[in-house]
């Protein structure tokens, strides 16, 4: 009978290391919802017309320039890629990653996931034992059993490995996304403007290109994402470091992209980097994400990853120049205009510093 009874207090002591276990993984459950990638960029990805190749006639013209240049190809906009660097319809997860960090995050994110599963079911399945064995007519003498040393020392020990297994992980990628750019990394950098993105180039001839939102029907017949697509992107390498810069010339934007796992404030007076290291060619959409103004909504960021050479084409294409040309022959087309417009291509659209619109419901 005495055994019976210890068994008994032993249910007791499983429910106290029910919450106790609950209580101490609440601050990882709080920490979950921090999630940079987690941002809920809800953008119809629409792409129904399509047909023309380039984006607008000026970059295609600008792209034949380029070709002029020795030893580097055409520069032609890329077509995205539907549900790669974009939010999908009906998404509710993180979206892929195309940086080494972004996978370590998105496997955080997700063994942080299952850990929160596994706590959960198990907490309720000890509050059902709980209720069911020790309700009132199964179980009227209670036990007055109030001290385990053994119990006590298992659901203090356990929380805590729990705790230290999702502490490792989490500063490991909290040290990574504070990783220093190396020496060679290419410099480019990002300025937030009201309401648009500057990318200057200062490793390439320090030339800028500035970036507007494309309306809703120049991004269908680009066959691109309504409200993600705009009219000069920001190209960039593949495979090599960058060093982002980002700053605000006016008030705090925030340079976001959720599949490059890159966030980082544009704040004026203050140059904040952060290294950037794309997997993939690729089109990559992000957005402005600290509240800047009227049309905070409207200022959408499109990256662009090419191959070395393509890089260094469009580069040419803008009057920059490339690293090593000089002793290579390689020199900028004089005549090789900037793609920058202040304005969208479309004549009446808006652009930089218009009003808000009213007309656009679908975000
Ligand atoms: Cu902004």
């Amino acid at each position: 009978m005495k055994f019976l009874g210890s068994i008994s207090a032993l249910h007791r002591i499983a429910a106290s290391i029910a919450m106790a276990v609950a209580l101490a993984l609440t601050p990882s459950l709080a920490a979950a919802q921090d999630d940079p990638a987690a941002q809920s960029v809800s953008a119809s990805a629409d792409s129904t017309a399509a047909a023309d190749p380039t984006l607008d006639p000026a970059l295609a013209a600008d792209g034949s320039t380029a070709e002029a240049a020795p030893g580097a190809g055409a520069y032609v906009p890329m077509k995205p890629t539907e549900g790669k660097g974009m939010p999908v319809a009906g998404g509710y997860d993180v979206q892929d990653q195309f940086t080494q960090i972004g996978h370590f995050a998105r496997g955080l994110h997700f063994w942080l996931f299952w850990i929160m599963v596994a706590i959960s079911v198990f907490v309720l399945a000890l509050m059902l034992y709980v209720m069911v064995r020790f309700r009132k007519s199964a179980n009227p003498v209670p036990n007055k059993t109030s001290h385990n040393t053994f119990i006590e020392v298992v659901w203090t020990v356990v929380p805590a490995l729990i705790l230290l297994g999702i502490a490792i992980p989490s500063i490991t990628l909290l040290a990574k996304q504070y990783e220093t750019p190396p020496k060679d990394a290419i410099t480019i950098k990002a300025i937030g403007y009201q309401w648009y993105w500057g990318y200057a180039y200062p490793d390439n001839g320090d030339f800028e290109v500035v970036s507007n939102m494309l309306t809703k029907e120049e991004a269908e017949a680009n066959g691109e994402p309504h409200q993600l697509a705009v009219d000069n992107r920001m190209v960039v390498p593949v495979g090599v470091p960058i060093r982002l810069q980002v700053t605000g010339a006016d008030v705090i934007h925030s340079f976001a992209v959720p599949s490059l796992w890159f966030k980082l404030d544009a704040v004026p007076g203050r140059l904040n980097e952060k290294l950037l290291q794309i997997d993939e060619p690729g089109v990559y959409y992000g957005q402005c994400s600290e509240l800047c103004g009227a049309r905070h909504g409207y200022m959408p960021i499109a990256v662009e990853a090419l191959p070395m050479a393509q890089y260094n084409a469009w580069v040419l294409a803008q009057g920059g120049k490339v690293a090593g040309a000089e002793e290579e022959g390689v020199e900028a087309d004089p005549k090789a205009a900037p793609l920058q417009q202040p304005e969208s291509a479309i004549p009446g659209a808006p652009g930089a510093g218009a009003p808000p619109v009213t007309d656009d419901t679908t975000t």
